[in-house]
């Protein structure tokens, strides 16, 4: 397993990668065959044919690491988790399984709020404990970035422990930790029949206090008939724009309230679930540069049938990102590979949009398309090398993985010892 970086030992991937097939971008669509791609100080040097590669690189006494044909990818990015919470909800699964809906469950005190009771009550080194573990199986797959969210505290202390613990598995971890505040996930069981006065608490109070603490880079709501209205989300994006925070938002996943249409009003980086999107809202979407992040774990966990647009998504060319949602009630996922087969099966999706979607478009919906998803002379080296034939093997497969070397700010990420139990 992938160790923690407060053990492990810093080996430096600096050299010449050569022999290799690479997908700079991560669509299939556009590669380099007999590529090289050399790298110094952590940094992409130079990336192109073999052929091509500068005398000075090859003059220069550098470290050759032969990939032996296999691919490279950018590192993937998973960017709509729920990584971090306390417990999980196999009893739940249990319940739905003998017919209950997520709906039912959620209205009748359980589904999130179940989660928020055991994320209050496990101490921080706990909640890092039991989030490591999913994150070191993300990782083992070739993942180099993820978003995680808090929003199972929903009180002031609980959020900042939840992202205390998401900022500490970055440093800890070989990957890079976004952070996004969803105070607004679901009502506290002390706020029942006073929705109002808790989205106050998190506008004026949870945001700006964590916020200035520095633990929040983006801001999301739950805008859905068991979480929060379109007028509500109103308010929080108000107070993110107010700090100027970028939003995102949880939308249209089991109804249509409106909320893709309020998002693209703030420019949202990215709406995600999008089963009852319409075509109004898709054409929003195009005018606020907003990504659509469609999340197949969730769909096929709790057995919809209603099908995110996707022809819709295509014809205004909306880029599609592809993620886990991995959390405790309608995802419990934390295979990014599984999520590209998934995308394909159960969404239709080709699998050049599906590899797309976990690289280029994720870091779009990060709005870090300028740091991650890219492998281009001067970015920072996070890549994947696959040992396979084609990389639609990457959707392909369920189980196997193809990973054989993971290198994350140029430096490997290997396979040595977990430090987690
Ligand atoms: N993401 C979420 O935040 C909610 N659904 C989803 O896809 C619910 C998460 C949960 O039930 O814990
Ligand atoms: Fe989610």
């Amino acid at each position: 397993m992938l160790q923690s970086q407060e053990v492990k030992q810093v080996q430096p991937a600096d050299g010449i990668w050569h022999n290799a097939r690479i997908a700079p971008s991560g669509n299939p669509d556009q590669v380099i065959t007999d590529a090289a791609m050399v790298l110094r100080d952590g940094l992409i040097a130079w990336i192109g044919t073999e052929a091509e590669m500068p005398d000075e690189f090859g003059q220069a006494g550098l470290a050759r690491h032969d990939v032996g044909k296999r691919w490279i990818t950018p590192g993937l990015i998973d960017c709509h988790t729920h990584l971090v919470y306390g417990g999980n909800r196999a009893d739940e699964f249990a319940l739905r399984l003998a017919g209950a809906s997520y709906e039912e469950i959620a209205r009748s005190g359980g589904g999130i709020v179940s989660t928020v009771r055991a994320t209050r009550l496990a101490d921080e080194d706990s909640l890092f404990q039991q989030s490591a573990r999913r994150l070191e199986a993300l990782l083992a797959e070739g993942v180099t970035t993820v978003e995680i969210k808090s929003g199972y505290g929903l009180d002031l202390a609980t959020e900042r422990k939840m992202l205390r613990v998401a900022r500490r598995l970055g440093t800890s971890y070989p990957v890079t930790v976004y952070t996004t505040f969803l105070g607004a996930h679901a009502l506290p069981p002390e706020y029942l029949g006073r929705a109002d006065a808790y989205i106050k608490l998190v506008c004026e109070e949870m945001l700006p206090a964590l916020h200035a603490e520095g633990l929040i880079d983006a801001v999301d709501v739950f805008c859905e008939n068991i979480g929060f209205s379109v007028a509500q989300s109103e308010q929080v994006f108000s107070a993110a724009a107010k700090l100027g925070l970028p939003v995102k938002m949880h939308a249209d996943q089991l109804s249509n309230m409106g909320g893709t249409q309020l998002a693209t009003r703030f420019k949202a980086l990215s709406v995600d679930h999008l089963e009852h999107l319409s075509e109004a809202d898709v054409i929003a979407m195009q005018q606020s540069g907003t990504v659509a992040v469609l999340l197949p774990g969730a769909y096929y966990f709790i057995r919809e049938t209603k099908q995110p647009p996707l022809e819709l998504l295509r014809r205004y060319k909306i880029p599609i990102a592809i993620s886990t949602d991995s959390n405790p009630g309608t995802s419990p996922s934390t295979s990014l590979l599984l999520m590209l087969n998934m995308a394909c099966t159960l969404f239709r999706m080709t699998t050049a949009e599906a590899l797309t979607g976990v690289t280029a478009n994720a870091a779009l919906a990060l709005g870090k398309a300028d740091r991650h998803g890219l492998l281009a002379a001067g970015r920072a080296a996070d890549f994947v090398v696959w040992s396979v034939e084609s990389l639609a093997e990457l959707a392909y497969w369920s189980g196997l993985n193809p990973c054989s070397t993971i290198v994350r700010a140029g430096q490997f990420s290997v396979a040595l010892q977990k430090e987690t139990a």
